[in-house]
């Protein structure tokens, strides 16, 4: 097969790049370990920055947002006895959207039908081969159990951060960043409608809460846990009643309604980042270039804003024969990757029991100052609502 663009990975990193390529005239072919299904199924982020949404709907992608979506001036934040609410659209003039990855999936899944594009499916041993030169290539083996082989102008690794595109980048030139933090979330999505109209953020001296949502019926609930927990010890009766006491029922008439338990897993977190974004003509793209904790929000939004710098990138590469957006590709991709790295570390630092109780103290402090100065609040809203695309 010939392309111009072979991108690994059919997230929405690699669906996203391949949409808006597609509209600047440019081919692509991705190749896809799992099945169609499993990638529709897993249950991921559920918060979009408000230019993630502008971007969506500038690539004829907004149809779901604005009929399933649903727009959030901003969030609350809590310790035991006060809960304060920080208006982003107040602060910062910026909204966020609940749409789940799920959905932003399936609409992505069916715009790449619609358009007939090639998306392979269950595929194997995706490697990667001169890609110093400018005629890189993909080898792997098809859903049939058939070698095969895409030339490419370009390879884009939208292969999330256990793929193969990563290690493809020579070590001798390549930096990489990691943190790892001593706790994980459990997390759960629940039959039930949300007992809040917007997220809770919560600290509480037990651990971490925090309530989000799907839609009017679906809701989505994490709680800090140790790492190694296994989701056997923690039935559906523990996690309610853990849930309740972190986020507060009872507390001026606040009430955490439980429900049927859908799904319940355990993600460990970590921050990762991999410089630069690009070797010769292999360019990263989301997970696959950094992950970060999901406390800010930021990984799918990051993935998105990344693909918005690359596909122009590769547009003029392929198009014009220019390469100084594609020169530019990763410096550019890594500011926002570093400040969302910051803002994911900060929230992440700011809410989670360390065990230190002078840690606690300052995450106190931290907490009333965010939500009692307007410089404080405006701050965390002006990251989460997400800085400008090409900030
Ligand atoms: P993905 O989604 O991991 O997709 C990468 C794809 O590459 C495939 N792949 C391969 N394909 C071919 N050959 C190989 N050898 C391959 N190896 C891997 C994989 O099967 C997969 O389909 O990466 P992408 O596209 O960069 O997207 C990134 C996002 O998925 C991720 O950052 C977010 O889900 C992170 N995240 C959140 N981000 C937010 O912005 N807001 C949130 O509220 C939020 N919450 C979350 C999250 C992630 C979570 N988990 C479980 C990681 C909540 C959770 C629970
Ligand atoms: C989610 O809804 O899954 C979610 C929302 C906000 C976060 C992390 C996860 O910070």
């Amino acid at each position: 097969m010939r392309t111009d663009v072979a991108i690994i990975g059919a997230g929405p990193a690699g669906l996203l790049l391949a949409h808006l390529l597609a509209a600047d005239g440019i081919a692509s072919v991705v190749i896809e370990t799992r099945s169609k299904e499993y990638v529709a199924a897993r249950i991921r982020a559920g918060i979009l920055e408000s230019s993630s949404v502008e971007l969506l709907r500038a690539a004829g992608l907004g149809t779901g947002i604005e009929a399933h979506g649903d727009e959030h001036r901003g969030i609350y934040l809590q310790w035991p006895s006060e809960r304060h609410h920080l208006d982003f659209t107040e602060l910062a003039g910026r909204s966020v959207w609940v749409y789940g990855q799920t959905q932003l999936q399936a609409d992505l899944v069916a715009a790449s039908e619609a358009a007939g594009r090639t998306v392979l499916y269950e595929t194997s041993g995706a490697a990667l081969h001169d890609l110093d030169t400018d005629h890189p290539f993909l080898t792997f083996v098809d859903a049939t159990g058939t070698p095969q082989r895409v030339d490419a102008v370009a390879v884009a690794g939208c292969d999330g951060s256990f793929g193969p595109s990563r290690a493809a980048l020579p070590a001798a030139r390549t930096s990489t960043w990691e943190r790892v933090y001593p706790y994980s979330w459990l997390g759960i999505l629940a039959d039930v409608a949300p007992s809040t109209d917007e997220l809770i953020y919560a600290w509480h001296p037990d651990g971490f809460a925090m309530h989000s949502m799907r839609s009017a019926t679906v809701s989505r609930l994490y709680l800090q846990v140790p790492n190694g927990t296994d989701t056997a010890d923690w039935p559906d009766d523990r996690i309610w009643a853990t849930l309740a006491t972190r986020l507060g029922h009872g507390q001026d008439g606040w009430t955490l309604t439980p429900g049927p338990v859908a799904d319940k897993s355990v993600l460990p977190m970590r921050s990762f980042v991999q410089s630069p974004m690009r070797h010769g003509r292999l360019f990263l793209a989301g997970d696959a270039a950094h992950t970060v904790p999901p406390t800010g929000a930021k990984g799918l939004n990051l993935a998105i804003a990344d693909v918005a710098l690359l596909a122009p990138a590769l547009g003029r590469l392929i198009g014009k024969n220019d390469g100084a957006l594609a020169d530019a590709y990763s410096d550019t991709a890594l500011r926002r990757v570093w400040r969302s790295e910051h803002f994911s570390w900060w929230m992440t630092t700011m809410l989670h029991i360390s065990g230190d109780p002078f840690d606690a103290q300052l995450q106190l402090s931290q907490l009333r100052w965010v939500t009692s100065s307007t410089a404080g609040a405006t701050g965390l809203a002006e990251n989460y609502a997400g800085l400008p695309i090409g900030f």
